[in-house]
């Protein structure tokens, strides 16, 4: 109970105390006691930096925010891992981002593991021939539009060439048969590339940039028609939203990238907006449509009922349409009933609760909405990768400086293509929206959105995770495969805001519901406090485990 009474700043303290002072010093700077939203307006949190060598972090690698991030959920590109078996058996569907197997068009490879399976042979004499087998095969064996190949470590450190296979194979599998044009590109996202996976999906966004979006300019019918970027249907969520935004009368022209079509990328320059959902995995291809095409974005979040509605209104209202924006309201209304259903039920039981979200670059901020509408507390929350901007947000501190990673135009030399720029609005209209308080870009970031006396940590590793639960004791945590069963056994639920364990959707109004049982589920089972360490019983067993 004693501990239990520690201030926010003496539980920093406490766990920064057990560092040697260099790495003490370096962490202090991405642990942040939220002193109050005035005082917090002038912080810095250091994020996306290097960890330090010798410490757990819960952090993947650049191949795998290329690979399974970003081109893992669509079905109909060959991903090819060029690299050790590992590599591609690892990012074969754990993330649990599903596909709509009933799609007409559906040519899905999802459910298959493509790789070079490299060998020490290929390490000493080069992989680039078996690559150039591996892409011959799966253009024997499938005919697909697209193959992608994806580097794994090894592949830059030996020196192959990708890029060189990649073309070389287009050409000749194009010359083939001239009936069927197959698109090949490759990623240079070694794992080592950047300090996590971040690097990965501004890897994959250019890339997709420049083979795929735009390449087949098609209008699909629909009067208001939408690219939702950033939503990667992680349990189905994509679904839900697709069935909400169906409802409205909105039409989905492409998803990045969840349950999406090689179509889909290649026609995405022809929506009046993109919604963003995960501004930190595809703020990059936003801002290159908006360049290239006059696209404006804004920021959405369907991950609670309230967001979703506000969501759904801001969609209405960009387009300005009383029909539409009368049918939104129609559809919050219906929706809600069994939102407001469920939570009269379950909230009595969960108010009050706490919980800490270590998640990701968009889930721990964007789950807090979620545990607001059950009446519980988020004490503690972090990103494994963000940049600053996902934690500060953006305009909310007018010179925020936007780290050099996140905005490559420049680098990607994007222009205006003045026959194809036609804003979907034009510039007057536009600034007529910003006047009436419209918000575009806008976001608040997850710094704002805390409670004073929380605690703000980036890119947590494994003994601040165990010193934090031993001395706040969450009644929930939130976090991923890794983290999920060391934080069991202390006691302490774990749900997996990653692949959602076997759980979801989370998103929109069902998700919201779906959501609330199960943590309503988690939050009281009786289970936990049953639990007891052998070191509690036997206290000389400390020394062994312990110390
Ligand atoms: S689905 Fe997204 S929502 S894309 Fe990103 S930042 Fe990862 S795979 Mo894990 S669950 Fe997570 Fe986010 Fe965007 Fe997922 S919070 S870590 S790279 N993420
Ligand atoms: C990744 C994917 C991951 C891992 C999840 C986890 C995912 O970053 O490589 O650690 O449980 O969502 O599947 O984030």
């Amino acid at each position: 109970p004693t501990k239990k009474a520690m201030t926010p700043a003496e539980v920093k303290e406490e766990i920064l105390k057990r560092y040697p002072t260099k790495v003490a010093r370096k962490r202090d700077k991405q642990f942040l006691v939220h002193e109050g939203p005035e005082a917090m307006q002038t912080k810095d949190i250091q994020a996306n930096v290097r960890t330090i060598p010798g410490i757990i972090t819960q952090r993947g690698c650049t191949y795998a925010g290329c690979k399974g991030v970003i081109l893992g959920p669509t079905r109909d590109i060959v991903n090819i891992t060029h690299g050790p078996i590992g590599c591609g058996f690892y990012s074969w569907l754990t993330r649990r981002n599903q596909t709509d197997a009933s799609a007409p068009d559906a040519a899905n490879y999802m459910t298959y593991c493509f790789s070079t399976d490299m060998t020490e042979h290929d390490i000493v004499f080069g992989g680039m021939n078996k690559l150039r087998q591996a892409v011959q095969e799966a253009y024997d064996l499938f005919k697909p539009r697209a193959i992608a190949i994806f580097s794994t470590c090894p592949v830059g450190l030996i020196g192959d060439d990708v890029h060189a296979v990649a073309r070389e194979m287009k050409e000749k599998l194009n010359a083939i048969d001239p009936n069927h044009k197959v698109n090949i590109f490759a990623f240079s996202c070694e794992g080592y590339k950047g300090v996590s996976q971040s690097a990965g999906h501004h890897i994959a966004n250019n890339q997709i940039f420049t083979h795929v979006v735009g390449e087949e300019m098609k209008r699909p019918e629909g009067k208001y028609l939408i690219n939702m970027l950033g939503e990667y249907n992680i349990g189905g969520d994509a679904f839900e939203i697709e069935r909400i935004l169906d409802k409205c009368g909105i039409t989905l022209n492409s998803s990045f990238s969840g349950n999406s079509t090689y179509e889909q990328f290649a026609r995405a320059g022809v929506a009046d907006l993109n919604c963003v959902m995960c501004h930190r995995s595809i703020n990059y291809v936003a801002d290159m449509m908006e360049t290239k095409w006059g696209i404006p974005w804004i920021k959405v979040n369907f991950i609670g009922a309230k967001s979703t509605a506000k969501s759904l209104r801001k969609i209405a209202q960009y387009f300005g349409d009383k029909q539409l924006i009368d049918r939104v309201e129609e559809v919050i209304a219906e929706e809600m009933k069994n939102v407001d259903a469920t939570l009269a039920d379950v909230k009595p039981r969960t108010t009050g609760k706490t919980a800490m979200l270590f998640v990701g670059g968009s889930r721990a901020h964007h789950y807090q909405d979620l545990f607001k509408e059950l009446g519980m507390r988020s004490i503690g929350a972090g990103y494994e990768f963000a940049h600053r901007d996902d934690y500060e947000g953006r305009r909310v501190i007018p010179d925020i400086k936007v780290d050099a990673d996140s905005r490559n135009i420049e680098e990607l030399h994007i222009e205006q293509d003045p026959a194809n720029y036609n804003p979907r609005k034009t510039d007057e209209e536009l600034k007529q929206l910003e006047a009436a308080g419209f918000e575009f870009k806008e976001y608040a970031g997850l710094i704002p959105d805390m409670d004073k006396d929380t605690l703000i940590i980036d890119d947590i590793n494994s003994w601040e995770t165990e010193k934090l639960i031993e001395i706040m004791k969450p009644d929930i945590f939130c976090a991923g495969i890794k983290e999920k069963y060391a934080v069991e056994k202390l006691g302490v639920p774990l749900k997996q805001l990653h692949n959602y364990d076997m759980g979801g959707p989370y998103a929109g109004f069902k998700g919201a519901v779906n959501y609330y049982l199960e943590i309503d589920r988690l939050v009281n089972s009786k289970i936990w406090s049953y639990l007891e360490a052998p070191w509690d019983k036997e206290p000389e067993l400390s020394a062994t485990y312990v110390g």
